[in-house]
């Protein structure tokens, strides 16, 4: 398996061209000099503190079971400072996994993170780049890809290890259906490979143990699975990609059907409904009610 290729500062020409090699790329000496740098858990804890946050809840503390059952991660409002304690110091089974955008999760932080101007001028245009933090504990993050942006992952607190694989969708990656939200997802377990026998054959193209200072490149549209170690603290850019960039025929043939106007007013809101029916929670919700009411009924006739 190759190991990344490793770019210092780069200047905007050196980035530019190193995304014109379509793969992934390691850039050091940029994160270094954020003030992220120095974020501790009790800094994060005050910087939150007294807001409602809605992190990602894992009910049986398994993060591939809860995409798996549900086609989502479950969410719930819990206060900012607690959460990152429960997130430190689990109570029972459950497990969150805090991400969102940077300043909407922590307002007095969102200048601690430098966008580079290599990504703001990326590609001969003024690109809107998105912060997005992910704070969590020993999490995973679903097989995955990212359909129309460019993504640059920064460790700050902890490492990571990510698994990349070229884009391309066959059946070994066990994608989610196109009516699904998250029609860029696998559903593959990483915890109980043997149940896709499929996948057995294919090895990532790289695997990175990415540390704290570094900033990864993913390109848009390569499959990644993501493992935190002990504490993880992260923060990804993203900014759109021009269409020369998406792989043809797939997943671009895909991603141009699932983010057309027609998918987005009419088919998606249906899917949407059938992919919550077809996991179960409707049906179970429904069916409960029933019996509830039926209860009720023969309460009061006896
Ligand atoms: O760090 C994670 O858990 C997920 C990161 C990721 O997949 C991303 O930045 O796209």
């Amino acid at each position: 398996m190759a190991a990344l290729e490793r770019i210092h500062a780069p200047s905007q020409a050196e980035f530019d061209a190193a995304v014109e090699r379509r793969a992934p790329f390691v850039i050091t000496g940029v994160v270094d000099r954020w003030r992220a740098m120095s974020w501790t858990k009790e800094s994060l804890k005050d910087a939150v503190r007294g807001r409602m946050l809605v992190p990602e809840v894992h009910p049986e503390g398994d993060y591939f079971d809860t995409w798996n059952r549900y086609g989502f991660p479950l969410a719930r409002e819990v206060e900012g400072a607690r959460l990152l304690d429960l997130i430190d110091a689990p109570e029972g089974r459950e497990r969150f996994y805090l991400s969102g955008g940077l300043a909407g999760l922590a307002p007095s932080l969102a200048d601690d993170v430098a966008i580079p101007d290599f990504a703001i001028r990326h590609d001969g245009r003024t690109n809107r780049v998105g912060k997005t933090m992910f704070y969590g504990r020993d999490t995973a993050s679903p097989l995955h890809f990212h359909p129309v942006t460019h993504v640059t992952l920064a460790q700050l607190v902890g490492t990571k290890t990510v698994r990349l694989y070229r884009p391309g969708i066959t059946d070994a990656f066990y994608c989610r259906s196109v009516f699904e939200t998250f029609n860029h997802h696998s559903k593959i377990d990483f915890n109980d490979l043997a149940k896709y026998p499929k996948f057995a054959g294919v090895a990532p193209d790289h695997e990175h143990e990415l540390r704290p200072g570094e900033l990864l490149y993913f390109p848009v549209q390569w499959w990644h699975v993501v493992f935190s170690h002990g504490l993880s603290v992260a923060v990804h850019l993203s900014w759109l990609a021009d269409r020369r960039f998406w792989h043809f025929p797939s997943p671009g043939r895909r991603t141009a059907i699932a983010k057309s106007s027609l998918f987005h007013g009419a088919v998606r809101p249906a899917s949407y409904v059938l992919t919550l029916l077809a996991h179960g929670r409707l049906v179970d919700d429904l069916s409960l009610m029933l019996r509830r009411s039926r209860r009720a009924k023969r309460a009061a006739s006896a």
